[in-house]
């Protein structure tokens, strides 16, 4: 089969700082294990590891603040992998970001977003999640920073997060789209009204509309007047009968076929900018098969097709 060849560099990002769950900091090792490098170049891409970027562990480091815990840490995280996502573009090369909990996105967001500011064009956001992760400090129910990324990427802090190159904010709020949410907190459904996030699909808007209309009209919000969008998958979106390894499982979320019908939609668009795929949780997993499907859902985002 032929799909448009791209460079391909994969970024691991092995961070568990911004979760209370520990182990997603595996979940890039499980994805190369799974064979993500190899399946993509069975598609026609060239593919390139670009390795971990460094990342201390939890056990070395003081936590700070109770409602941020290793925000200074994670802030650090995040620029560095802004600026290999950067380099990565810079290169001419599909960055495709591997984590590590969804705090990261702060970061690799942050890289494509500077990419085209330099070139005076606006980037979309298309962030698949169970959560909305648009809390801020002041609004968090947990302190953990995952929860957070979408908040400080439009702006409404945590500053050390959302400042990363001395500017917020990095995203706007029209070409951000959230699908799958099930798990939104009062204050963050305060944030996404406060922010003016352009468009939110529940699963209820997935059950009543179906998948394929509710991700045109989302990467239609996502696309216009942008670069292209990145798209930010969060592994929890999907069924936990799917999907057991994750970060925070929640019931009710996108079944197998659902998701891979999203991401043969996005292929087939043609506007993806970078790609990533975060909480995969190898402790809680059932013999590697939530990195699994994230690879084969890699494979569907890069162009795999049936027939
Ligand atoms: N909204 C809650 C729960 C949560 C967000 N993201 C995940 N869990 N994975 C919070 O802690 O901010
Ligand atoms: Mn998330
Ligand atoms: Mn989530």
């Amino acid at each position: 089969q032929s799909v448009p060849t791209r460079q391909i560099r994969v970024i691991g990002v092995p961070l568990d700082m911004g979760a209370s769950r520990r182990g997603v900091d595996m979940g890039p090792s499980a994805m190369r294990v799974a064979g993500l490098e190899a399946r993509l170049e069975a598609l026609g891409h060239r593919v390139t590891d670009g390795g971990n970027i460094k990342v201390e562990v939890p056990e070395t480091q003081a936590h700070g603040a109770e409602n941020a815990r290793y925000l200074k840490q994670i802030a650090e995280i995040c620029t560095r992998t802004a600026d290999a996502v950067l380099k990565t573009l810079e290169e001419g090369m599909t960055p495709l970001v591997l984590g590590g909990d969804h705090s990261i996105a702060a970061g690799s967001i942050s890289g494509v977003s500077e990419f085209y500011r330099r070139r005076n064009q606006n980037i979309g956001v298309v962030w698949i999640d169970a959560h909305s992760d648009i809390n801020t400090p002041e609004t968090s129910p947990s302190g953990n920073v995952h929860g957070m990324p979408l908040a400080a990427l439009l702006g409404l802090g945590p500053d050390l997060l959302g400042n990363i190159y001395g500017y917020a904010p990095k995203i706007l709020p029209e070409n951000t789209v959230l699908i799958g949410v099930r798990d939104i907190d009062a204050a963050e459904r305060a944030n996404i009204k406060r922010a003016g996030v352009g468009e939110v699909y529940t699963m209820r808007d997935i059950d009543e509309r179906g998948m394929r209309t509710v991700i045109e009209e989302a990467l239609r919000a996502a696309g216009r007047g942008t670069a292209g969008y990145h798209v930010s998958l969060d592994m929890d979106w999907i069924d936990p009968e799917d999907a057991p390894g994750v970060g925070t499982p929640v019931r009710g979320g996108a079944t197998y076929r659902e998701a891979h019908l999203a991401m043969e939609i996005i292929a087939d668009h043609g506007r993806l900018l970078s790609f990533e795929m975060v909480e995969v949780n190898p402790v809680i997993d059932e013999h590697n098969r939530t990195a699994d499907l994230a690879v084969e859902l890699a494979c569907s985002a890069f162009g795999k097709k049936i027939l």
